[in-house]
């Protein structure tokens, strides 16, 4: 009731009477009046003038999910959203949510994670109050062995989110990476669930290091924040909007496409991995030049010890002289 009540005082941004507000909504003066009292108590200024009614004093937008939401420009990216203050993993959210049938495009935002993880059971540093930690539930129609390409298009999305916002130019380190001056700044990972030939639901896990002032020992060679360099804070709202609608265009031409081409081009000009040497940590790891991405958005390298070609369809990769 209380989202509904602050949403109507938003968009009015004047006065509305509790008798208004009560017919508005076909609720009671009653139910009006606790609305407007919860809102107050989870911290809205909200105005009460006899005869003229409430009034919502606008301030800055606060990163929880009532102020998420009602920023968002999107259709579908986002909503609904669910906020937590602190969770275990916004990933294994919406693999619950999932489950219970939640749509696509429901997304689980977090202000900490407790148990933030990375690829092959790694840790994600994801402390409180500095960071944009989110998971989106996909169910696109394409088949199993075509999911990495989410990954991808998460990540051209969150790149070019930064670039709008921020005015930075990061770069992709195939296939999950983003980084500024080689240090990573943003981290994907993407699960899914699918039997042989159908795919139940994907989800892109998407770690921001956004305003993080400074790091544990072990990460600060290998990751950096948006605060550290641009020397200013960046609003998390901002660019949490700016990511969803990346993902939704992208995503539309991606189903409509029913490929990764229409977005090929995007991708390759911010992918540093194109025509470096490489390490690929397969089963045996070898050395590779990098010489091309594939319809596909899999890595075509020529391999040094044999100098032949190979395409590398997901795993580890390594840039040498890049500690990530
Ligand atoms: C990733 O794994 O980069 C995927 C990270 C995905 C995190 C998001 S947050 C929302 C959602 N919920 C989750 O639980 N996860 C997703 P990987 O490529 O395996 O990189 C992990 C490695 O990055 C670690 O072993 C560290 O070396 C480094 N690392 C950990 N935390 C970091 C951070 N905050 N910033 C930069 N590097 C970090």
């Amino acid at each position: 009731m209380e989202d509904i009540i602050l949403e109507l005082l938003r968009q009015e941004g004047d006065f509305l009477s509790g008798e208004e507000i009560g017919k508005r909504l076909h609720v009671s003066r009653s139910a009006v009046w606790k609305g407007i009292r919860k809102l107050r108590e989870e911290g809205y200024e909200i105005q009460a003038v006899t005869n003229k009614g409430y009034c919502l004093v606008e301030q800055e937008a606060r990163y929880n999910g009532k102020d998420l939401t009602a920023a968002l420009k999107t259709e579908k990216m986002g909503r609904p959203l669910y906020f937590y203050e602190e969770t275990d993993s916004t990933n294994a959210c919406i693999r619950r949510l999932a489950q219970e049938g939640a749509p696509e495009g429901t997304l689980a935002v977090a202000d900490v994670q407790t148990a933030g993880r990375g690829r092959r059971g790694r840790a994600w540093t994801s402390p409180k109050g500095s960071g944009i930690w989110m998971s989106l539930l996909l169910r696109p129609n394409i088949p199993p062995a075509k999911a990495s390409l989410i990954t991808l298009l998460s990540g051209l999305s969150v790149c070019k989110a930064i670039e709008r916002v921020t005015g930075l130019r990061p770069q992709i380190k195939w296939p999950n990476d983003i980084l500024l001056n080689g240090k990573k700044i943003v981290g994907i990972l993407t699960e899914m669930e699918c039997e042989m030939s159908d795919i139940y639901f994907v989800v892109p896990g998407i770690g921001i290091n956004v305003n993080t002032e400074s790091f544990p020992e072990e990460l600060q060679q290998k990751a950096t924040s948006l605060r550290l360099e641009l020397g200013h804070e960046v609003s998390r709202n901002d660019l949490l909007c700016a990511c969803m609608e990346e993902i939704e265009s992208h995503y539309a031409k991606f189903e409509a496409a029913g490929s990764f081409l229409p977005l090929l081009e995007d991708y390759r000009k911010r992918c540093i991995t194109l025509g470096a040497t490489v390490r690929v940590l397969d089963r045996e790891p070898f050395t590779a030049d990098v010489l091309d991405l594939t319809d596909d958005g899999e890595l075509l390298v020529r391999r040094a010890d044999n100098g032949k070609e190979q395409v590398v369809f997901s795993g580890e990769v390594s840039i040498r002289g890049l500690q990530v």
